[in-house]
């Protein structure tokens, strides 16, 4: 496992700051007597009838399916700390405890759907690109990206699982919610949606992580061969996403949490350029 750096960037949100943790002290194996981190859990959060309660000895199925809520890690057992009974973030310490913004304390899963298409010239001929002189001519891909409202970064039109949903049907929920217009005619969508490829099953590095709570996701990938089925579906911004876009697949692209290494399986598994 590669250590967390995106949820030890300190600014939390307008509300909240985590205390700094240091790259070697990010595993619970390390001591650190002196580790002070922030507590923080969003008023909002303790306010939700559909959040977890405030007491997390109130839960107990911990790595369990607990009713229609998955509290299974893909890293496998989660620890619990026996003082305060909060599970423990399996990668290490965030410089927060609590829930932050999230709804469950230990994993919160979501689901993202990578949706891909050759870039086409106006000719409809597929564009080629080569990193170097050394690389092979490799066809370009697009995907659909959104800007996240909260914190303007790009990333994948994914969203949370709701409970008793198979993640399925949360990527193309999510997809249709964040990145499609209205009124698109269904077939098409599910047409779309048929063949779903898994890309990847992760904890994610997510900005709102927190010792005791996490974002986990499954990706998922969905690619237009020929481009006829995605120009039958306009994107159009809704809910949380801010703007959606065809863009241009690239190795320099900076995407929100792990989003850059799911995007990455899929242009391996379909051998493009990079
Ligand atoms: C990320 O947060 C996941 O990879 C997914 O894209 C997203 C889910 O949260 P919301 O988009 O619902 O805020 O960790
Ligand atoms: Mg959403
Ligand atoms: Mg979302």
């Amino acid at each position: 496992f590669k250590i967390h750096t995106k949820c030890r960037s300190l600014t939390y949100d307008s509300e909240a700051q985590r205390s700094q943790i240091s790259d070697d002290k990010v595993p619970w194996d390390v001591d650190y007597p002196d580790y002070k981190p922030v507590e923080y859990t969003t008023s909002k959060i303790l306010r939700n009838p559909k959040a977890d309660s405030p007491d997390p000895s109130k839960i107990t199925k911990y790595n369990q399916i607990d009713n229609k809520i998955d509290r299974r890690s893909f890293t496998g057992l989660y620890a619990i700390d026996p003082l305060t009974n909060r599970p423990l973030n399996p990668i290490g310490r965030t410089g927060m405890t609590g829930r932050g913004r999230l709804y469950h304390w230990g994993p919160n899963h979501a689901g993202d759907p990578v949706v891909t298409r050759w870039k086409r010239d106006g000719n409809g001929l597929v564009i080629c690109r080569r990193r170097d002189e050394f690389d092979r001519l490799k066809p370009v891909l697009e995907f659909v990206a959104i800007q996240r409202r909260d914190n303007k970064q790009w990333a994948l039109p994914g969203g949370m699982v709701d409970p008793g949903e198979n993640v399925s049907e949360t990527v193309k929920r999510e997809f249709q919610e964040e990145a499609l217009r209205e009124g698109i005619d269904e077939a098409y969508i599910k047409r779309l949606f048929s063949n779903g490829h898994k890309l990847f099953e992760s904890y994610v590095d997510d900005p709102r992580n927190t010792d005791n709570a996490w974002m986990e996701s499954i990706a998922m990938h969905f690619h237009d061969e020929t481009g006829q089925l995605t120009a039958k579906i306009d994107l159009n911004a809704g809910d949380d996403a801010e703007k959606a876009v065809w863009c241009t697949v690239d190795r320099t692209l900076e995407l929100y949490a792990c989003h850059k290494d799911f995007l990455k399986a899929a242009v391996d598994r379909l051998d493009a350029f990079w």
